[in-house]
């Protein structure tokens, strides 16, 4: 039965490779590149980095980030480095880095690693993000560094301010990448600046949300979920309620473990948006 669906797969990935005409030189997973476009090519004399994500491009906000290491000489993508990155923004008084996390292995076998990083500005004409990939295979350290292309996102999904408490913090919408008119599993991420170089995730908060249609009498929607930690280090996950198609402004406030509310405001007859917030439109 085995070899049977071995041979099955064998047939399929002949026809695949045989109808599309790159990406035939390596032996990994036959769908470990599905739904994901090559955005960059960081090459250094040694290897070449491709940079890879869901919509081609890398925007202002979260973005999940993938990559493979090609050898240049023999056109194999190592499977065995350990991998690490740091984005930083140069501007014209100064240099800051953004929240991102640890570059890990996606499949043992595989050639993919991934990580995440949130742009809490984009460039401009004068300004601009590079990231540096660090990386060692078998005992051997290499780096490379290359300008990347951070455009503007036209709605928001990246806040950055001051709470409270004194303490500059970075909330990112990082899903649903696609929302439908249902109660869609929403990802956030609540980090704080610690350095301009340092932007450790804030474990326990709570991210609450309240989506709104400003262009129909503000009406909400019923069964949200705000969003919060299941585990220390990781991302924020709510449930987010869309009721209709268009343009929802999600309102947001972020709490403390014990409930103080370090930025945002409640929705109510007079207050009609809080000041930080996410926009989707659909
Ligand atoms: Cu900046």
């Amino acid at each position: 039965m085995k070899t049977q669906l071995k041979n099955i797969f064998a047939v399929l990935f002949m026809a695949l490779a045989l109808t599309s005409c790159s990406d035939s030189d390596d032996n990994s997973p036959i769908n470990e590149l599905e739904g994901l476009t090559k955005f960059q090519e960081m090459t250094n004399t040694t290897h070449t980095i491709e940079l890879y994500s869901h919509a081609g491009a890398l925007v202002q906000g979260y973005n999940e980030v993938k990559l493979r290491i090609k050898d240049n000489v023999t056109n194999q993508y190592i499977k065995n480095a350990t991998v690490s990155w740091m984005p930083i923004m140069h501007m014209t008084m100064m240099n800051h880095s953004c929240p991102n996390s640890d570059v890990d292995k996606i499949a043992a076998d595989g050639t993919l690693y991934e990580g995440y990083i949130v742009f809490q500005m984009p460039q401009n004409d004068t300004e601009y993000w590079d990231l540096k990939v660090d990386y060692t295979i078998d005992g051997v350290d290499y780096s490379t560094t290359s300008v990347i292309d951070v455009p503007a996102s036209t709605k928001r999904t990246v806040n950055t301010f001051m709470g409270s408490d004194n303490v500059k913090y970075i909330v990112a919408y990082a899903e649903p990448h696609h929302p439908k008119v249902a109660v869609n599993d929403m990802v956030v991420g609540v980090w704080k600046m610690q350095d301009m170089m340092t932007f450790p995730v804030v474990d326990g908060y709570t991210l609450k949300i309240d989506p709104r249609m400003p262009s129909m009498g503000n009406h909400t929607s019923p069964n949200n979920v705000h969003a919060t930690q299941t585990t220390a280090g990781d991302l924020y996950n709510g449930k987010l309620s869309l009721t209709m198609t268009g343009y929802w402004k999600i309102n947001l406030q972020l709490a403390k473990p014990d409930g103080t509310i370090v930025k945002g405001e409640e929705i109510t007859e007079t207050v009609t948006a809080s000041s930080i917030f996410f926009e989707i439109e659909f």
